[in-house]
């Protein structure tokens, strides 16, 4: 059993319904309870021309190997009326990205462990250290916020949906 972390991104339709349903649909082979960031919405990073996205991070157990969480993940994606040729960076209704696996480090040429890119990526770390603030990827030392301090500034906000 291994405690992974998951981030989530949706830039099409409601995003706060995209990834409510995104956990919803993780529930149903996640083991135990998922814990799961405030909603953010971010402006987009590395798009031209593209709608802001709703973004969280979820952390739950699986039993499953790396391949097949990353399968079961893009049958979410594909689920959400994502179509599973889309180009990279291209707008979605749902994405769903590995940021770590235990403490797995992995290269493939399918899937990357932990996520290549998040440590620049303030739409992942941000909810990251609100979910877990002890966090660190694994094989480096710093802290989530050493990281957020260093990485690219971009406009995020915290959705608060009690106002
Ligand atoms: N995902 C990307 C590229 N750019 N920007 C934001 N703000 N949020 C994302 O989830 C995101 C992005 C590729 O998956
Ligand atoms: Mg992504
Ligand atoms: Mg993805």
């Amino acid at each position: 059993m291994k405690l992974v972390y998951v981030a989530m991104g949706s830039n099409i339709g409601d995003g706060r319904k995209c990834l409510l349903s995104g956990i919803k649909m993780l529930e149903t082979f996640a083991l135990g309870e998922i814990r799961y960031s405030s909603f953010w919405n971010t402006e987009p990073v590395e798009m031209i021309d593209q709608s802001w996205f709703t973004n969280a991070v979820v952390e739950f157990y699986t039993d499953l190997s790396p391949i097949d969480l990353l399968k079961s993940l893009q049958m979410i994606e594909n689920n959400s009326g994502r179509p599973s040729n889309h180009l990279r960076n291209a707008s979605r209704t749902l994405d769903l990205d590995i940021i770590s696996y235990g403490n797995y480090v992995l290269e493939t040429d399918f899937l990357e462990l932990p996520h290549p890119r998040a440590r620049q990526r303030l739409f992942v770390l941000i909810p990251l250290q609100e979910l877990a603030p002890e966090f660190q990827f694994p094989g480096d030392d710093r802290s989530l916020s050493d990281l957020i301090q260093v990485a690219p500034s971009i406009k995020i906000e915290r959705l608060d949906y009690l106002s």
